[in-house]
């Protein structure tokens, strides 16, 4: 893939991010994505967060639904400990200037480079025939939702990582192409005990707020009585906790365990170990439901209070696109500069 033509410039620090309203938010999305969302932006550096709207239509999804769950992710992010005032929070579509950089994004990445993108292919499955085109443009969308903003620093799950070093690609490719020291090459952070929480159904499989089963995930929307039975229904196997990590290599689902009660306890998965070796499931699995609703449970209560005024989300939401569109903008008018677009019309 391309090289730099330039020297690294710097660029102030600025983080974005974003989460589909394609379902209703999870553990998986708490503890990967939003609980860091919340640290970036209370060590006060410049966070933008993003609801994208658009990334969640490349899979069919029911119009009232999905302003429903774009809300409802709203309440959660804000539940969370987003401050609308100190973090700019916005629902994509309501600032156009992703679309189209995308749009141009499309023409500077390549399709070898999209082909390799392990999560189309898990999404597509058997049936690529049959999906969307924007299911496969997807990752240049994403590519220009964090460089519509020149962001440094993209917070994520591990399985964003790809599409974070395809951003870097396009951003690259882009400088290369245009001689211009134009976008940075945006750093991913994944960090924490839980970058990668899976499901309660099986170690081995993303926890995912599109799996068809319930059971396989914790939603931000649980109950404190849910959220114990799923814990309690969690596939484990009938060996006690082992005293070390290693004692964990062949057991995804334990593993699984430890790192959700490692990333809401905010202590190491070594810690856990410790503390639980020689413990039965029958123990260690009530202790970690005993937590998550603990740690859940103020947030859910907090977002039913907020959803029973969609409106005052609505006026967050649209307030917050117009702070993004005033960043987003002038960057864009530039990259059409560059790109040798006419831009004649009077506004
Ligand atoms: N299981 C997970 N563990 C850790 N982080 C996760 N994230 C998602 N699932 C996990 C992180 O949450 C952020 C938002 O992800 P997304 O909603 O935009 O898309 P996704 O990664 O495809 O999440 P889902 O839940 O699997 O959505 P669907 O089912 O609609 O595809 C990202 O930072 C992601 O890493």
């Amino acid at each position: 893939m391309s090289e730099p033509v330039q020297t690294p410039q710097t660029f102030p620090t600025r983080i974005f991010s974003g989460i589909q309203p394609s379902g209703g938010l999870t553990l998986g999305n708490y503890l990967g994505a939003l609980k860091r969302f919340v640290q970036k932006q209370d060590e006060g550096i410049e966070t933008i967060y993003c609801l994208v709207d658009m990334h969640a239509i490349t899979t069919w999804q029911d119009p009232i639904k999905l302003r429903q769950q774009t809300r409802e992710a709203a309440a959660g992010f804000i539940a969370a400990g987003i401050d609308p005032t100190r973090s700019i929070l916005f629902n994509q579509s309501q600032v156009s200037a992703h679309a189209e950089l995308g749009w141009i994004f499309n023409c500077v990445a390549r399709m070898g480079w999209m082909s390799r993108m392990t999560q189309f292919k898990d999404k597509a499955g058997k049936n690529s025939e049959n999906v969307s085109l924007g299911l496969y443009a997807y990752p240049a969308l994403m590519a220009a939702d964090i460089l519509a903003y020149k962001a440094t620093h993209v917070p994520v799950g591990e399985d964003q990582k790809q599409h974070i070093e395809l951003t870097r690609d396009i951003a690259l490719k882009f400088n290369n192409d245009y001689k211009e020291n134009f976008f940075p090459i945006t750093e991913p952070v994944i960090e924490g005990a839980a970058t990668r929480v899976m499901s309660l159904r099986d170690g081995t499989k993303k926890m995912s707020k599109s799996d068809p089963s319930d059971q396989s995930r914790i939603n931000l929307t649980d109950d404190a009585d849910t959220i114990a039975k799923k814990f309690r229904k969690a596939k484990t196997d009938a060996e006690p906790l082992p005293d070390s990590l290693e004692g964990l290599k062949d057991r995804p689902d334990a593993r699984n365990l430890i790192n959700i009660y490692a990333a809401l306890a905010d202590m190491t998965p070594e810690a856990v170990i410790t503390e639980y070796a020689g413990a039965q499931f029958g123990t260690f699995k009530p202790a970690l439901a005993d937590l998550a609703v603990a740690k859940l449970s103020p947030i859910t209560t907090k977002m039913s209070h907020l959803m029973q005024d969609p409106a005052e989300i609505d006026r967050i939401l649209g307030e917050g696109a117009s702070r993004a569109d005033a960043i987003a903008r002038p960057i864009l008018d530039q990259v059409y500069d560059i790109v040798g677009m006419i831009r004649s019309r009077q506004v």
